[in-house]
């Protein structure tokens, strides 16, 4: 990539609005649509969020991210679904939500999957897809930088549309904190796929700290099921996706998705 590209600081405590947010993104279209103004990106990219009670997280991911995806001249789409109160958490399904919503809307043939808190600090990481499976937030500073162990690969995830319909999606029986991400990887494998990395160095970013979420406990319920990605992945995922959709709104800079998706049976 060009010059003007590489590291820089995010600062998580600075005070940002959203209409300061809008007022310095004017490209950015209703729903958080962005397109290079000067050509024609070959991928179309659906960035999915799942969401609930971390207002300040998106506004800063939003500071942060918006004018990064326009820099890499990407033709992308920001999707937040939102899971509604009360029910215990479930961040893969909400994925696999965020997958079937944002197809109807446009042709998107890349779908990244991103956590709310995690912050790229080089704008080298191209968020985009690849031949495989990519492990965008692979060096975090909330893991010195490093890999905690050789098969994570949670975070922020990229799959073009191929990929993820040859696993299925994510499962949709993780409910709670941990494993979703592991399982994942499981099916990445039994589908004879590989994972890539983008290097370290330009993988560098940052976890917004935050005190553990209620509604979202390892409940360890669901652990079992990482082991068995083989056996259950064409039964539990998006052929096996069940949702209401509560409400879809289309925010300047972003496309809310609020969905009732049930609680653990
Ligand atoms: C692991 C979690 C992952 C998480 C990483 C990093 C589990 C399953 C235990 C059997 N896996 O421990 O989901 O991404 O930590 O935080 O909890």
């Amino acid at each position: 990539m060009g010059e003007g590209y590489g590291s820089y600081i995010v600062d998580a405590k600075k005070n940002v609005s959203i209409p300061n947010i809008i007022s310095e993104n004017s490209h950015v279209q209703e729903g958080g649509r962005g397109k290079p103004q000067f050509c024609k990106a070959k991928q179309k990219i659906a960035i999915i969020i799942p969401f609930r009670n971390r207002e300040p997280h998106l506004t800063i991911w939003l500071q942060y991210m918006l004018p990064f995806l326009q820099k890499q001249q990407g033709d992308f789409g920001i999707y937040v679904v939102e899971q509604i109160r009360n029910t215990t958490f479930n961040r893969a399904k909400l994925m696999n939500v965020g997958f079937s919503e944002a197809k109807k809307d446009y042709d998107y043939n890349c779908f990244i999957f991103s956590d709310v808190d995690i912050i790229p600090m080089n704008d080298r990481n191209l968020y985009r897809c690849s031949e495989n499976p990519k492990h965008m937030a692979n060096s975090l500073d909330k893991f010195n930088f490093r890999l905690p162990y050789e098969t994570i690969f949670g975070g922020v995830v990229a799959f073009t549309k191929e990929q993820f319909l040859k696993i299925n999606g994510f499962s949709n029986r993780f409910w709670g904190w941990g494993g979703e991400d592991d399982e994942l990887y499981n099916r990445i494998v039994a589908a004879g796929m590989k994972i890539e990395r983008p290097d370290p160095e330009i993988a560098r970013s940052t976890m917004i700290f935050h005190n553990r979420d209620t509604g979202n406990e390892a409940t360890g319920k669901s652990f079992g099921l990482i082991n068995k990605a083989a056996q259950f992945m064409h039964l539990d995922g998006l052929s096996s996706l069940k949702y209401d959709v509560i409400k879809h709104t289309r925010h300047k800079l972003y496309t809310n998705i609020t969905v009732n998706i049930g609680t653990q049976l």
